[in-house]
């Protein structure tokens, strides 16, 4: 039952969680196009979500900006101007600030405000959030963006308390940016975040140390500054690039596979590898179209950038140690990069692998490995994040019966559609678990989701429903299928990140459907047009006010 102090709090019809890209266009659509009366809490103190906290130098999109961006207003993306292909992170953060003003949601949204619980009740059909700040909220849906990428993950180093200089993590930086400039930095990890960020810090620091535990594959960005023509180009063909994006497998175009490996020529093979590793981004490793389904294609690519590797970096010894050899290419996220193995080069720069002795412990000066102590005035971590599920595992969720987000999730993160959780009715996840966001431009998932989720609230304004709870059966049936796709894949021999790998005692579950974004939307559309099979109705939960207009109107 509520109690009777719930009843005083401030009631919303919809409460988000987060103010990244999923949150701003939540605020926006629930709101200016359904009419409802809602709230979204956010940590930081501005809007942006995983680009307001990774400001790390060098941190930029992988997708080109043209796509990751919103599609859903044409104003915004006719007003906007990108400025390189793939856009930096300022920018990135600004085309939030932007949008975040244009569609004026920052009045409804609650800056420096951590949600720490939300529990459900029964009685009203309602979710109570209680947040850091004091602040309590009711509302009838309780809608997470609370992004992919943005609780940081950070090894407990034995020592790391006693270390006298400065320690940075990549996914948290300060705000006022850092300054290098002559002193000697270590960077711990070797994934996106460092693949970017090594080639700026190696340009200011006297001497940068990278200790790399397993060694990434990383492919050219080729980034460059966008054209005043091909600015207008981009912004008359909108229409068209945003309508073919959408029916995509990643929510972006990038160029087709020529064919399955064996299938064709290979001096053509070799041909297009080489054109695509000059400007083709992601594109480069999809040459052939079972890159990621046979080990003797993923091979023929991975020894290509190996080769690759060897063709940059001078020191034949420190090529070697840069070779990826751990897992088949593309299945941990491929990075993209700007000079990265050149860097390597320059003489200020070393690398150290942990692969066979791992960092021992942090010491007031540095950092040991076996025997060898090596000083640092400031080292970074760039050692990743908890993905997909480590932010709503931060939030105490109560769902029916009290049952905990976390303990339901316990063996491994179970959703259905990504969209939803069993046993935590009227919640909706943007970008959970067991949706294709991961593996796609996740700007394009997050406008799929928000549509999707607004549609439904709509539908069960229209016809009175308040409580609607994802199916055991649904959720098993969708979890089945999520790893049967990846197991017709290459993608479960990697401890990646899309496999919670990355964090000690996390469940080995892969995160993401591989289906492909179109598919998905297919099939989330098919679930709609027939009514919503996979979740259950009821419509005994006293209205809000604002439902008891929506309810017949
Ligand atoms: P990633 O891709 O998870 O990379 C983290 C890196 O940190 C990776 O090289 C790890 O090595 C390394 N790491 C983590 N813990 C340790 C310890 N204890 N010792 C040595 N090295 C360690 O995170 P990023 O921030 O780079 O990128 C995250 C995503 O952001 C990326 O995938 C893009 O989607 C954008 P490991 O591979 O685990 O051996």
């Amino acid at each position: 039952m509520m109690s009777s102090t719930t009843e005083t709090i401030p009631t919303y019809d919809a409460i988000v969680i987060g103010a990244g890209f999923a949150g701003i266009y939540l605020v926006h659509k629930l709101r200016d196009e359904l009419g409802l009366h809602v709230k979204a809490f956010e940590r930081g103190a501005g809007v942006g979500g995983t680009w307001y906290w990774n400001r790390y130098p060098g941190a930029r999109c992988d997708f080109e900006s043209d796509y990751y961006s919103y599609s859903f207003n044409d104003e915004i993306q006719q007003e906007w101007d990108w400025t390189e292909r793939y856009a930096p992170q300022p920018e990135i953060l600004r085309y939030a600030n932007y949008v975040a003003d244009k569609l004026d949601v920052r009045r409804d949204i609650e800056l420096n405000t951590t949600v720490e619980r939300a529990v459900w009740d029964e009685a009203s059909h309602t979710w109570t959030v209680s947040c850091d700040t004091g602040v309590t909220a009711r509302a009838r849906y309780l809608i997470s963006g609370t992004g992919i990428l943005s609780v940081p993950s950070t090894p407990k180093f034995e020592g790391m308390d006693t270390f006298k200089g400065k320690i940075y993590h990549t996914g948290d930086w300060p705000h006022e940016g850092v300054d290098f400039t002559g002193l000697r930095v270590g960077v711990i990890g070797t994934g996106s975040s460092a693949i970017q960020s090594i080639p700026l810090i190696a340009e200011e620091a006297a001497q940068l140390t990278v200790f790399q535990r397993t060694a990434t594959f990383t492919v050219p960005a080729a980034n460059r500054p966008v054209t005043e023509n091909e600015r207008r180009a981009t912004k008359r063909s909108y229409a068209q690039l945003r309508a073919q994006a959408r029916r995509s497998q990643t929510g972006v175009l990038i160029e087709q596979p020529l064919g399955p490996y064996g299938e064709v020529d290979e001096r053509i093979v070799r041909g297009e590898l080489e054109r695509r590793w000059r400007g083709s981004g992601f594109g480069t490793t999809s040459v052939l179209s079972d890159n990621l389904r046979s080990i003797e294609a993923n091979n023929y690519t991975s020894q290509f950038v190996r080769d690759k590797i060897h063709e940059i970096v001078d020191d034949p010894e420190v090529a070697k140690l840069l070779e990826p050899h751990d897992y088949p290419i593309g299945t941990k996220r491929l990075a993209l990069d700007t000079n990265y193995y050149a860097t390597y080069n320059r003489e200020n720069v070393k690398l150290v692998s942990v692969r066979k002795t791992p960092i021992e412990r942090f010491s007031q000066s540095g950092i040991v490995v076996g025997d060898t102590e090596y000083e640092f005035d400031a080292i970074v971590l760039a050692t990743g994040f908890d993905a997909a599920t480590g932010a709503l595992d931060r939030i105490r969720f109560e769902g029916v019966d009290g049952r905990t987000l976390t303990d339901a999730w316990a063996e491994g993160a179970k959703s259905y559609l990504g969209l939803g959780v069993a046993g935590f009715p009227n919640f909706f996840t943007v970008t959970g678990p067991g949706c294709p966001a991961i593996l796609t431009n996740v700007i394009a998932s997050i406008e799929h989701h928000v549509e999707w989720i607004a549609d439904y609230i709509e539908h069960m304004r229209a016809e009175g429903i308040t409580r609607t709870e994802v199916t055991a059966e649904a959720q098993e049936a969708w979890v089945a299928h999520v790893a049967e796709l990846a197991a017709m894949t290459l993608y479960p021999t990697a401890a990646s990140w899309y496999m919670g790998a990355n964090i000690p005692g996390k469940p080995r579950v892969f995160l993401a459907y591989l289906g492909g974004l179109h598919n998905y939307r297919d099939r989330c559309d098919k679930i709609a047009e027939d009514g919503y099979p996979g979740f259950v109705h009821a419509s005994d939960g006293a209205p809000l006010a604002s439902e008891q207009v929506a309810v017949g109107a």
